[in-house]
Parts: structure tokens; sequence; C-alpha cells
């Protein structure tokens, strides 16, 4: 049903007149959560509003500068924030349809029959589509090197310096080995053999106030933890052992050491959201009636996306980035 309303002026809603009313065609639709669909020749970023009018917005494009990757992830573009013209096979259209919309409606290659759409507005050209991309996991709470630890936990600083404890160039909040001992974070906080802790609670094996996940030497023995290894397994200390069922590197007694300039993979995923404005849109009525509706800037909506792989190197690694690598 759609929603009458009288001699109002909405700013920013579209409106057509009917029978003396002001229909508005809702558009509550500025700044909405976007989905995605990828086709075989566009992709769209659309809403879909199924309460009390049945209407959807979309965003078609071909453009292949914002394309999802091969599990359909859309990534963020290489050159933020990515502008591409409305025109061609590029377009944004507003439906009214008489009937609820269902959740496959954008994703099908060929649109279902019902429901009919009864009313259509398509952009004209002139239009500019601005994609700018942030990180939606810069917060407090989120952990996006997943060792276990908060971004608050992690000397985590948003716009600034961030703490980075072995100083190779990724910030603790991000580096997934905070110490480059070659042991995950996420594995030196794990204390299942009851090792002491220090003050803050976390696991210390030689008790000299650092915890492990910090400590390049972890057992004291002036061997740092990343050469108490074997040959081939240089990136993994919590291999090789030569005694008491202990691994070397938290064996103080212990103090074998092969020095090698192997790291590990850094690489982890992040969290993003891509926020879709569009400048000069005129929407067009696709009746022939000749009516049309311009917005100085619209803002389309924000889509989020999550998993997207996020690349690292320590600086201290010489060989991370290529291919044998990875
Ligand atoms: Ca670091
Ligand atoms: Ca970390
Ligand atoms: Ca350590
Ligand atoms: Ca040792």
């Amino acid at each position: 049903m759609r929603r009458l309303l009288s001699g109002l002026i909405l700013l920013g809603l579209l409106t057509a007149c009917d029978d003396g009313n002001i229909i508005v065609t809702s558009f509550n639709f500025e700044d909405s959560t976007l989905k995605f669909c990828e086709g075989p020749n566009t992709n769209v970023l659309y809403a879909v509003n199924n309460n009390d009018v049945f209407e959807s917005i979309s965003l078609e494009y071909s453009n292949n500068q914002f394309e999802p990757d091969e599990n359909g992830n859309l990534l963020p573009p290489a050159n933020d924030p990515l502008s591409f013209s409305l025109s061609g096979n590029n377009r944004v259209v507003y439906r009214l349809y008489d009937g609820d919309i269902p959740n496959n409606y954008f994703c099908n290659v060929v649109p279902p029959s019902n429901p009919k759409v009864v009313e259509e507005w398509i952009s004209g050209t002139g239009a500019t589509v601005v994609v700018s991309s942030t990180f939606t996991d810069e917060t407090a709470n989120s952990d996006p090197d997943n060792d276990g630890l908060k971004n608050s936990e992690e000397g985590w600083i948003l716009d600034g310096n961030s703490q980075d404890t072995d100083n190779d160039g990724i910030p603790d909040y991000l580096d997934l080995d905070d110490d480059n001992d070659n042991v995950p974070t996420r594995n030196e906080l794990a204390n299942s053999a009851g090792d002491p802790v220090n003050e803050d609670g976390y696991r210390d094996t030689d008790e000299d106030g650092i915890p492990n996940y910090l400590d390049e030497d972890d057992d004291n023995d002036n061997v740092i933890t990343r050469y108490e290894v074997e040959e081939g397994a240089e990136n993994n200390p919590a291999t090789f052992q030569t005694a008491q069922g202990i691994p070397n590197y938290l064996n103080p007694e212990q103090t074998q050491s092969l020095q090698h300039d192997v790291f590990l993979n850094h690489d982890i995923s992040r969290n993003y959201a891509y926020q879709i404005l569009i400048n000069n849109l005129k929407f067009e009525k696709q009746d022939g009636s000749g009516e049309s509706i311009q917005f100085q800037t619209y803002n389309f909506g924000t889509f989020q996306e999550s998993g997207i792989d996020y690349p690292l190197c320590p600086d201290q690694d010489p060989n991370c980035g290529e291919a044998e690598n990875n």
C-alpha cells in the first residue's frame, strides 16, 4: 500500500502528483544497509523495503574496479575512493511493486515475474558513484588478528601510533605474533601447562614479568625463542624438544641455537564497510511522463563485508610476499 501524504514537502523524498495528493514513493532508502549480488554481466548493490510499501533501490554496475573475489566477497577498491559514472550498464533503479519482494529477487539472472513492477525510476546520465571503504574492525572490542586479545588489550589507538612491541611495522592489534618469536600469540596465551602468570594474568613461563606472547626469550636462557628450533621447522619452536618433554624454547636447560630468517606468515583477514554516495543523481520516471527528481548528493548506503584477506609483512622478513612464502 502506498503511503499517502498531503501537502507536505519532504526534502529528499521522491514525489509525484496523483489525484491531487502527493504520493510519496517512500525513498526511505537513504543510507541503507545494502546487500550485494554478483551477476553474469552486472553486479548489483541493493536495498529492499517490504514494510507498508514494496519498493527497492538498486545500483547495477559493470565496472570492473569494484569486484568480488572468487569467494564472492567485495574487495576494497585499489584506488580509494573509487568513482565511476552512471551511464550504459551502470545505473540506479528505483521500483515499486505490487507485492512482497523475495530475498533472492536481485540474485536471479532472470528477475521473477512476481511481484510485478508498478512504477520504475531510472537514473539519467551525469551522475557519479563514489565508493569509499573503511575498516569496521577498528573498535575497542574487535580482534582483527584473531589472537584472542581485543584491540583495547593490544595498545590500539584509533588513527594514532598503536603499540608495536616487536618493531616489525605491524601494530600489535594486527600482529598475530606480537614478539616475532614464531610462536603465535594465541598459542602463547594458552596455558594448559599451568605455567606461572604475570600480574596481569598472562602466561609468563620464566617469571620475568613479561608475558610469553610479548617475550622473545620465553625461558630466559639467552637464546631467543625463534632460534630454539631445528632445521626444517624454523617456523615452529613448539615442535623442537631435546629433553624432559618440554619444548626447548620453554626449557632453560636446553640452549641449542639455530640462526635463521624464517618468519610466520602474518596475513590476517579484516572487515570493511563500503559507503556509496552518488553525486548529481537524477531519477527519471519510466512512464513517459517526463517526471524527474534530482539529488545533489544521494547517500545510497553502506555495504558491510567481512573476512577479506589482508596481507601483512614483518619488516624483518626478507622473503615475505613471495609466492613460495604463501
Ligand atoms: Ca608487531
Ligand atoms: Ca596481536
Ligand atoms: Ca614469546
Ligand atoms: Ca631454552
